[in-house]
């Protein structure tokens, strides 16, 4: 397998969950930084330009997060990243789709980007605060979520990996953590899964 990543991207969550599972993989630097999203060879992979991509062994490109996320589990169940069960297993899909598609993409990119969207400066700081008021809410129900912790579900699921690059970018986002998602993103940082993923990724690089 190989995953195409850029450091402190989004992609930050489908690299811990190839080091749960402990099998080798390719990582292949995809600087969003510097533009290699939309260099030709990679369009030609990935015709949508965006990290995490996933190429699989027999072949086959998978790109959106929950999809590689659900792929990854499910070919490697001893890794235990979906919970047994169909009700259990579609709840944790249920707050992966949330974070990734209501949080980070309504969320995070209004607050973090607003330049993306309009060169009107006032529409941009609008649109920041909505970004930082769907992050905030957003946050307040995972904390919800946890509970006493330590994870979003009963053990370790995808939708950890997804909420902890989300919380990873709070200083980006301008929104931060509530106390109970605070501990839960320390911990999270010292599982072993994380902390490679965190050194194999480059973490003090930006998106
Ligand atoms: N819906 C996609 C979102 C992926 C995404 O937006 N990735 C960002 C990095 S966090 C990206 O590649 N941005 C580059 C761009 O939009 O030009 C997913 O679930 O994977």
């Amino acid at each position: 397998m190989k995953l195409f990543h850029s450091p402190g991207s989004c992609s930050l969550g489908i690299l811990i969950l190839l080091e749960e599972i402990g099998q080798p993989y390719e990582l292949e630097i995809t600087n969003l930084q510097q533009g290699a999203h939309r260099q030709p060879q990679y369009l030609e992979l990935n015709p949508k330009g965006k990290v995490p991509a996933l190429m699989r062994d027999g072949g086959g490109m998978l790109t959106e997060f929950p999809v590689i996320a659900y792929w990854l589990a499910k070919s490697h169940p001893g890794a235990g990243l979906l919970p047994a069960g169909l009700e259990d297993e579609v709840r944790v899909m249920e707050l992966t789709e949330h974070i990734v598609s209501g949080l980070h993409m309504r969320g995070s990119v209004f607050a973090m980007v607003p330049q993306k969207f309009t060169a009107d400066a006032a529409a941009q700081a609008d649109l920041r605060q909505h970004g930082q008021e769907v992050v905030r809410e957003g946050f307040d129900r995972l904390a919800e979520q946890l509970g006493e912790g330590p994870y979003l579900f009963e053990d370790f699921t995808i939708a950890d990996a997804a909420a902890y690059y989300l919380m990873s970018w709070t200083d980006r986002i301008g929104v931060a953590l509530p106390a109970p998602l605070q501990s839960y993103y320390d911990a999270l940082t010292q599982r072993p899964a994380v902390a490679a993923a965190l050194e194999r990724g480059f973490p003090n690089a930006t998106a």
